[in-house]
């Protein structure tokens, strides 16, 4: 695997600071290092820098969004400049919003991509229908073009046009969906895999399902966009909107090389580690430590161990 990595010190998509410092706070656990000692080429491209944005006025209720948009924007830029340079992307997040960015940037390199959202949210509230005005609980509404024209003229938003369909993403790890965003998935017939369908199925038979769904016409590469909320709090309690009931270290796991397997991964985002939302050390580690765990899986990395093909027993 090639990877090239971005980090998105990035907060204002909701309201809680500590998680601008989840990019530096995963490479110092050694993420470069580790995924070069399994086998992966790495280029890190460094942290993103974004400029404050002044008088960030509320559109409605929809708060910061010339920070949020700009900073998509730049983001963007910087994805799209990965993937032609012919890296899986990496993005170490920063608040969720940046799944606008990091998927648009995409998108703009690569034709007919495929998204799986894991998360307990579903982030896609429109401008109008978010409770909180928080852009990381919207971004899904600004890539989906069945809601194109739900989606209100916005300052530092102009440059997003949709890039996938209804029929293009799948959802995993759903718990604590508002209720008009439940109105959406529906009415869009979004396919969804909340915790019911983990509980129901199997990690196993989910992740038989969501290949099926996103395959069901041709191969094609997959966006995967890990929000560390959706594993269950025991496990990653240091993040903004924890909820419990979550996904379990194991499954949690098991999807990231489930996606590994289909050698079709061509960009991941881990998106809401928060080290101030930890109550002790403890608790952070064990969050980073997750999210470098899903992101090894995302590379290769395989539990039931592994050898090179040169090794000669002694
Ligand atoms: C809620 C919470 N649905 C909102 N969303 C969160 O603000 O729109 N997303 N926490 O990660
Ligand atoms: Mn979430
Ligand atoms: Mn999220
Ligand atoms: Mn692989």
């Amino acid at each position: 695997h090639s990877v090239g990595i971005i980090g998105a010190p990035f907060s204002k998509g909701q309201p809680r600071d500590g998680v601008e410092k989840g990019p530096d706070l995963i490479r110092s656990d050694g993420l470069v290092e580790k995924l070069k000692g399994q086998g992966c080429s790495v280029r890190d491209y460094g942290n993103l820098d974004f400029e404050s944005v002044p008088n960030d006025e509320p559109v409605g209720k929809v708060k910061r969004p010339r920070a949020v948009g700009r900073a998509n924007e730049k983001l963007a830029g910087a994805v799209h400049a990965i993937k032609k340079d012919g890296h899986t992307c990496v993005l170490l997040g920063g608040d969720h919003s940046l799944a606008i960015g990091s998927i648009l940037g995409h998108a703009a390199a690569q034709k007919d991509l495929c998204v799986v959202w894991v998360d307990a949210h579903a982030d896609i509230n429109t401008p109008l229908t978010s409770p909180t005005g928080n852009i990381h609980g919207q971004p899904v509404s600004y890539l989906l073009r069945e809601l194109q024209s739900k989606i209100p003229v916005m300052p530092g938003f102009a440059w997003i046009k949709p890039c996938i369909s209804a029929q293009d993403i799948v959802y995993i790890g759903l718990r604590d969906v508002d209720p008009e965003e439940h109105y959406i998935l529906k009415y869009l017939g979004i396919k969804t895999f909340s915790m019911t369908e983990v509980d129901h199925l199997g990690i196993a038979k989910v992740m038989e399902e969501t290949c099926d769904h996103i395959f069901s016409k041709v191969k094609r590469p997959i966006h995967l966009s890990y929000d560390i909320d959706a594993l269950d709090p025991s496990v990653s309690p240091a993040t903004g909107t924890p909820v419990v009931g979550g996904l379990t270290y194991r499954e949690g796991i098991y999807i990231a090389e489930k996606i590994c397997q289909t050698g079709l991964l061509s960009a991941v985002d881990m998106v809401e580690v928060n080290p101030k939302r930890g109550r002790t050390e403890d608790e952070i580690s064990s969050t980073v430590k997750a999210a470098i765990d899903v992101l090894l899986a995302c590379f290769g990395r395989v539990r039931e161990g592994n050898h090179s093909l040169d090794y000669r027993m002694p």
